[in-house]
């Protein structure tokens, strides 16, 4: 009898993965990938969240608001062809393909916490590029300070834009410094495959070391600017949201406590855990925020 991806554990699924990429069998596969490849400096080695938690249980509001919204209704989203516009303060302004962005030769394997404001969280295998690198290729120019972002507007293939809840497009935006930190990819894929649609396809943001909702989905448009950007969640709720939303268990959310968080996949006895400062990051970010009152900017 033969066993389904969602039947055998994570861990198992996953170095079977990795021995299937080190075959070199599937194109998604890079040297670190392989087994026996040191594994990268900036990924974690807490067990890895199963592919059904990650793809399964989502927020993606495009597509609803329920957490299985996203896997349920995704498949009407055309992710091929795809471009990202880089405009604003740079030198080769343009479209550029996800495969100039994220060409796979270059995709690194990033194991990440993902912190959701909403206090629970998941360990999840990326694959991507550093954000920096991508942002090279349109060449930022010297007075740009900060980088925003769009997801694609269409509610023809997203249809929960038909409601409300959010004013679409959804948005973010990063501090030049947050959005060059290693830290920060474009992740074109997960678990060694192609990025599913309710995770972000073809091409989205991780932030790490900030609440989930910073890290947008089915990035169209990238603009460099000398000015704050606008960020949906700050625009709708700029008491509960802020522009910088660095994890933080000191600082509440005004419905909820950041303390601790619940980890997708442990169980309904699983219990909850601390949540770390900066997601756990704070030893590669921390200087990023010298002097700041994190109280006030969060
Ligand atoms: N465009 C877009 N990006 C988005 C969201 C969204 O609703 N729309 N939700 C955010 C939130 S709140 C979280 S927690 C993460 C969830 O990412 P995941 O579903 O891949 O785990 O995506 C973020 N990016
Ligand atoms: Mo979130």
């Amino acid at each position: 009898m033969t066993m389904k991806w969602s039947e055998v554990t994570p861990e198992a699924d996953y170095l079977n993965r990795r021995a299937f990429l080190a075959a070199g069998i599937a194109a998604l596969a890079t040297p670190a990938l392989g087994l026996g490849g040191a594994p990268s400096a900036f990924s974690t080695d807490e067990a890895v969240n199963s592919l059904e938690d990650i793809t399964h249980y989502n927020n993606f509001y495009e597509f609803g608001t329920g957490k299985s919204d996203p896997a349920q209704y995704s498949g009407s989203l055309k992710t091929s062809p795809w471009s990202v516009t880089i405009d604003g303060m740079v030198d080769r302004p343009g479209n550029y393909g996800v495969e100039d962005l994220a060409p796979e030769s270059a995709l690194e394997e990033r194991i990440y916490r993902l912190r959701c404001v909403e206090a629970w969280s998941m360990v999840i295998p990326w694959l991507g590029v550093p954000l920096a690198g991508a942002l090279d290729k349109a060449g930022v120019q010297p007075g740009a300070k900060f980088v925003a972002f769009r997801t694609l507007h269409d509610p023809e293939q997203m249809p929960g834009q038909r409601s409300r809840i959010l004013d679409w497009p959804y948005r973010e935006g990063l501090r030049l410094d947050e959005a060059m930190h290693p830290l920060t990819i474009l992740a074109t894929g997960l678990y060694g495959r192609v990025l599913p649609n309710q995770n972000g396809a073809p091409i989205r943001l991780v932030v790490p070391w900030k609440y989930g909702f910073k890290s947008i989905k089915s990035v169209v448009g990238i603009t460099l600017t000398d000015t704050q950007p606008q960020c949906s969640w700050q625009m709708m709720q700029p008491g509960e949201y802020g522009f910088y939303a660095n994890v933080n268990p000191q600082v509440d959310h005004p419905r909820w406590s950041q303390a601790t968080e619940r980890r997708i996949g442990k169980g309904l006895f699983g219990g909850r855990q601390d949540t770390l400062m900066f997601n756990g990051y704070g030893d590669q970010v921390a200087g990023l925020y010298a002097g700041m009152d994190l109280a006030k900017h969060y």
